[in-house]
């Protein structure tokens, strides 16, 4: 039979022609769809047009209007709209949007120009039209000319239109907020990229976040719709950047020269004007009022953008006196849980889900009130999650306790002889030192340390990693407490005021506050004696005396260094101790010092980089110390 079939096929045809399967235009059938899509180019003022999804309830009609939650994101639009290929907006759009989904109202995510759909040119966090963008457009008048163009194409659009986004979804929100189109009613940035020199994704305090940022800029600007991914071919990057050399190396190495960022930054290492005139605090600050109510989330624990909330908050209110429009909220978060699940980082847990409360019962009340005239929630003005009590906190002031001007005062905490910490000055003593080899620097944690972007890397979580393994090594300075005798709460942001030298003509200083806890934790056996980092960061030397203007450090002279650490709230318990671990690297999340002043540190030669003695003095009259923001226990 199968000998008599092959014969007859080949004999005749059986069909005439062999067109595509594939129609020309597919109609899928989403009756079922809790909602509709439309997809639309959007005109710019300079007529540039911007891809943009809009996403709307079958609840919003014309005669139900309902508001418009917007978010423009360099991270492809269609994508972030496709979380769950589902007929169910709540499940198709990111989990941010849960809570605005469930009220009822239009999402709309948009490419930002150069990106994916859009078209137009893409520049990194485009500045502000000004002295460093000289083009007229940004990413103010892109919002304004997009939700001009909603509120009056989108007939299910009550005409009122919030802007939501976490880190560059952060700073396009808070860019929408200057010089806002009338409809722009209020906006929520999450984690915004705010000063990328000063403390959030390119550098901190002037040190290279090489391991984060070369990658970063390699996905995003190679090409328009991110084809190309980064990639080392080691498996440890620390192997990567030492055999490399410097970051400029490394770079080199994967044609980064190519990518204008990349020449922007490494030609701009310092604070200069460049930075300055794009530091998006110090740009609003100079916004004579506030338009648009403004709650500003952050997380305590940000491994990308940890610097640009706070900022933020403190650069917007101050104008705000009554504290009804501009609001700051940081949870226990690394840098996207907010946006997501907030029940435990790394080996820490929370009281339940912290970030879908606060979104169902902080934010979305807020943004009713705003898009939708519910009535007014009693929003706190600052609220803050306090580590280690595990509670939200409200405060009227933020930070609550400083050195000066604040509710209450903070407290110097001296490094002393014998690797002790204490609330006393010393009255003898000189100074503690070790070799700072760049053969061999210190890991920011322990080895294999994996591409942020890999699964297993733990990179979400390495703010409350464990210290221990620095702790051991003979480069790292360790000071602690004796165990606490009774709770102490700290609530606003800790500085490191040291006296410090190296043989060396330029230096790195890391200072890492740790909560230690007790020997033994019955209830979690794993916990014992874990050294929970919780406030550090990293300082380069050569901005010592000017953030715009490096200089060799004298070697051998005891110089003193101010080094703001990231804001706290938190009780240390007792039984608990405090530790403070000094060392001068972080590697290789942030490139070496070659401890040799040279012009530029991205470029450093090879025989640039020497082993330096480092001495931290804790002697009368240069006494290293912590400025901590201590409050009083309830
Ligand atoms: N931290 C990421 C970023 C912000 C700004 C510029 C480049 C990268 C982000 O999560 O978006």
């Amino acid at each position: 039979l199968a000998l008599s079939l092959g014969v007859q096929a080949g004999a005749s045809q059986l069909v005439k022609t062999l067109p595509s399967e594939t129609p020309e235009k597919f109609t899928p059938n989403v009756d079922s769809f809790d909602y509709t899509k439309r997809e639309v180019m959007i005109p710019m003022r300079d007529g540039v047009k911007l891809k943009t999804f809009i996403l709307i309830p079958r609840s919003a009609t014309k005669d139900a209007k309902a508001p418009i939650i917007m978010t423009r994101t360099p991270y492809n639009a269609g994508g972030r709209i496709m979380r769950f290929n589902s007929p169910r907006l709540l499940a198709a759009v990111p989990q941010m949007n849960d809570t605005t989904v469930e009220a009822g109202y239009i999402v709309v995510y948009q490419d930002v120009r150069g990106k994916f759909g859009s078209d137009g040119d893409y520049v990194m966090t485009r500045p502000l039209s000004g002295p460093v963008n000289p083009t007229k457009v940004d990413h103010a008048t892109d919002a304004y000319d997009t939700i001009d163009w909603l509120v009056k194409n989108v007939p299910e659009s009550n005409g009122r239109v919030g802007t939501i986004g976490g880190s560059y979804e952060g700073y396009t929100t808070v860019m929408s907020t200057v010089n806002p189109h009338p409809a722009l009613k209020v906006a929520v940035p999450f984690a915004p990229m705010i000063d990328g020199w000063m403390g959030d994704d390119w550098f901190h305090n002037g040190a290279f976040r090489q391991g984060a940022a070369l990658e970063f800029i390699y996905n995003q600007q190679s090409t328009r719709s991110g084809a190309y991914k980064w990639w080392f071919g080691e498996y440890d990057l620390y192997d990567a950047f030492l055999r490399a050399g410097s970051a400029g190396a490394m770079a080199k190495s994967r044609g980064l020269d190519q990518l204008g960022f990349w020449r922007a930054i490494s030609e701009h290492p310092s604070y200069d004007r460049w930075w300055q005139e794009q530091a998006v605090d110090k740009l609003l600050a100079q916004q004579p009022v506030i338009k648009v109510p403004m709650m500003i989330v952050g997380g305590l624990f940000d491994q990308e953008d940890i610097y640009g909330s706070p900022a933020l908050y403190k650069a917007l209110a101050p104008k705000d006196p009554t504290g009804q429009l501009i609001h700051l909220v940081m949870g226990p978060w690394n840098h996207g849980q907010g946006r997501r699940e907030g029940r435990a980082l790394g080996a820490l847990e929370f009281s339940g889900d912290t970030a879908g409360w606060f979104r169902s019962r902080v934010m979305q009340p807020f943004l009713d009130h705003y898009l939708k005239d519910a009535p007014k929630p009693k929003t706190p003005r600052v609220l803050v999650y306090e580590t280690g009590a595990d509670e939200w906190r409200q405060y009227d002031h933020w930070p609550r306790s400083c050195a000066v001007a604040c509710v209450e005062k903070s407290r110097s905490m001296y490094l002393l002889s014998g690797g002790r910490l204490g609330f006393d000055a010393p009255s003898t003593g000189t100074y503690d030192e070790y070799v700072s080899d760049p053969a061999k620097p210190v890991p920011y944690r322990p080895r294999p340390n994996l591409p942020s972007g890999n699964a297993d890397s733990g990179w979400g979580e390495w703010l409350v990693d464990d210290q221990r393994h620095a702790a051991s090594r003979t480069d790292v300075l360790v000071y602690e407490t004796d165990p606490l005798t009774a709770p102490m709460r700290v609530a606003g942001q800790p500085i490191a005021r040291l006296f410090a030298s190296t043989s060396g003509t330029d230096s790195d200083w890391v200072v890492k506050i740790i909560d230690v806890w007790p020997d033994e934790v019955p209830s979690k056996p794993s916990m014992g004696g874990y050294q929970q980092m919780l406030s550090a960061d990293i300082f380069r030397g050569r901005y010592r005396a000017n953030a715009a203007d490096p200089q060799p450090l004298a070697a051998n002279e005891a110089l003193h260094y101010e080094i703001p650490l990231p804001q706290v709230n938190h009780t240390f318990q007792p039984g608990h101790r405090i530790m403070v671990q000094i060392q001068s690297s972080w590697f290789p999340l942030y490139d070496r010092n070659p401890q040799t002043f040279v012009p530029n540190i991205m470029f450093a030669e090879p025989k640039s980089y020497v082993k330096a003695t480092q001495r931290l003095w804790r002697a009368p009259g240069k006494s290293s110390q912590i400025d901590l923001p201590v409050v009083a226990t309830r």
